[in-house]
């Protein structure tokens, strides 16, 4: 090799140096830039809350506070909880991953007894450098009597919890109407206080965000992961008399046709269905209906109050916003109340991302999505490590342009009968259709046209007409529903001595 080919070839490994050094360095700054911008998280959920929200087209119901938040960020028109229970809802929604992937398909369990290694949403957010507080609801508590303690909650998720109880916990449960005695939680009831805002446990959870953000405001070494949990509308409907005000009671929708309805329903389709609701009178259905849309009103003022906190701290512009529910509910429709269906009202959520500077922002989409998909999509836009068995899609297309298809379909799942050994049902909801199997189909199906019937009232199931569709929806839903199920193909049972998370080893 002569002096002239060593020279050049010295040059050229120079060159590759200095040109991978440089790469390197500005890496490193790419790096570091976003480091320094990451932004932080205000994540606000709502409990038993269906989609009668004014932004959501209901009629009735004043919700200006999360109206115009919708009216800045990208609004999901088809979003849906996977399991219609606080509980295996929750855990699913903070975990990624599906139901039968946490095996947390009951309340008051968490995933840290079957899946205790799994990091959840905030633990992601913790890991990256992240303050991570919870107020409120997150994972499951038993509605009212686990208000103002910690609940079922994963103590690894957080790094300060705040759990206040106002005056709907701890003074008035003994004035509360209920359809069955003494029991609050799972029944309906209802209650107009006379305290203020400011005594409710809701209107509590706002004025201790308040004073989180100003906290976070004033020190900005770490962004921060803010979870808001309220309980209402959960029952018992309690909420200050003022907010009663907005709907007289005369004017509550009553359903119609229910007897001829449910006809054409399989059994399990109406499992959810409570004994004491067939106490209701119209007039107690209207009083329901006037309370749960009063604690929907009383809700978005607490959760204006948070949201202009935000902006009144200057934090707005560096934080996604991230409203919703963890499942929907039944105000009479197809004779039911409540949850636990995989109907419609009971499935659907509202969803509402607000990222700054989104493309999309102001915008609907229309394309199903699921609770699911905020696990990829947050740990994404803040670049937090995302662990790779998360079960959900990244929204950022869509927050992006809310015409993109994403996945194109959500699925939510129920049980029915035995705990011991549960029947299954799942529902596959597409832009135009949903599809419902109990038990493989082996104890019923449904088939709905949301063009054409979007109450859900003409189950198409057995319409020789869509024998073709019904079959290939068949096909899709029983693949679908066998990919919820975690690597090693069944669902994770309750180990008996775990609860708390593993911090040193996750
Ligand atoms: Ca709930
Ligand atoms: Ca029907």
């Amino acid at each position: 090799m002569n002096t002239r080919h060593l020279t050049r070839r010295l040059t050229l490994l120079v060159s590759c140096i200095v040109i991978a050094a440089s790469q390197y360095t500005r890496t490193l700054v790419q790096h570091l830039n976003a480091a320094e911008s990451r932004p932080n998280v205000l994540f606000i959920i709502s409990d038993d809350l269906n989609n009668s929200l004014g932004c959501y087209g209901h009629p009735q119901v004043k919700s200006p506070n999360i109206d115009s938040l919708a009216d800045r960020g990208v609004r999901f028109e088809r979003s849906f909880c996977q399991f219609p229970l606080c509980g295996p809802s929750r855990n699913s929604m903070l975990t990624g991953l599906y139901p039968n992937s946490t095996g947390i398909l009951r309340n008051s369990q968490i995933f840290r007894q079957t899946i205790p290694k799994h990091l959840s949403l905030s633990h992601a957010f913790r890991r990256a450098g992240y303050f991570a507080a919870r107020i409120g609801k997150l994972y499951h508590y038993n509605v009212p009597k686990s208000v103002g303690t910690n609940g079922h909650d994963d103590p690894g998720s957080w790094e300060l919890e705040l759990n206040p109880a106002g005056c709907d916990r701890l003074l008035e449960e003994p004035d509360i109407f209920s359809l069955k005695k003494d029991s609050f939680g799972g029944t309906l009831s209802w209650y107009a206080s006379p305290h203020g805002d400011l005594l409710h446990t809701d209107g509590m959870l706002a004025s201790d965000a308040e004073w989180v953000l100003e906290r976070c405001a004033k020190d900005q070494s770490r962004p921060f992961f803010l979870a808001v949990g309220f309980y209402r509308p959960h029952t018992p409907y309690v909420a200050p008399a003022p907010y009663f005000d907005n709907y007289p009671k005369e004017e509550m929708p009553l359903v119609q046709g229910v007897d001829e309805d449910v006809k054409d329903l399989p059994a399990h389709a109406l499992g959810s269905h409570k004994k004491e609701h067939e106490l209701l009178t119209n007039d107690l259905r209207q009083q329901a209906i006037q309370a749960y849309y009063a604690s929907i009103t009383f809700m978005d003022a607490q959760v204006g109050r948070v949201l202009n906190k935000l902006d009144e701290l200057g934090l707005a512009e560096n934080t996604i916003v991230v409203f919703t529910s963890d499942h929907g509910y039944h105000l009479g429709e197809h004779g039911l109340w409540q949850k636990m269906s995989l109907f419609e009202e009971s499935a659907r959520v509202p969803l509402i991302i607000a990222a700054p500077n989104a493309e999309g922002n102001g915008g609907v989409a229309q394309t199903p999505v699921g609770l699911i998909d905020l696990y990829p999509t947050l740990t994404k836009l803040c670049a937090v490590e995302t662990p790779t068995n998360l079960q959900g899609q990244d929204l950022g297309v869509i927050l992006s342009d809310p015409s993109e298809a994403g996945r194109g379909w959500a699925l939510s799942q129920v049980t029915r009968g035995p705990r011991a050994k549960p029947l299954f049902g799942f529902t596959l909801r597409t832009p135009r259709w949903r599809y419902t199997e109990w038990d493989s189909g082996n104890a019923g199906h449904e088939l709905y046209d949301h063009e054409n019937d979007p109450l859900e009232q003409t189950n198409l199931a057995d319409v020789a007409q869509h024998a073709d569709r019904i079959a290939e929806f068949s096909r899709t839903l029983q693949k679908v529903a066998a990919n919820t199920l975690p690597e090693s193909g069944e669902i994770p049972q309750i180990r008996e001595g775990i609860w708390a998370p593993n911090l040193t080893d996750p």
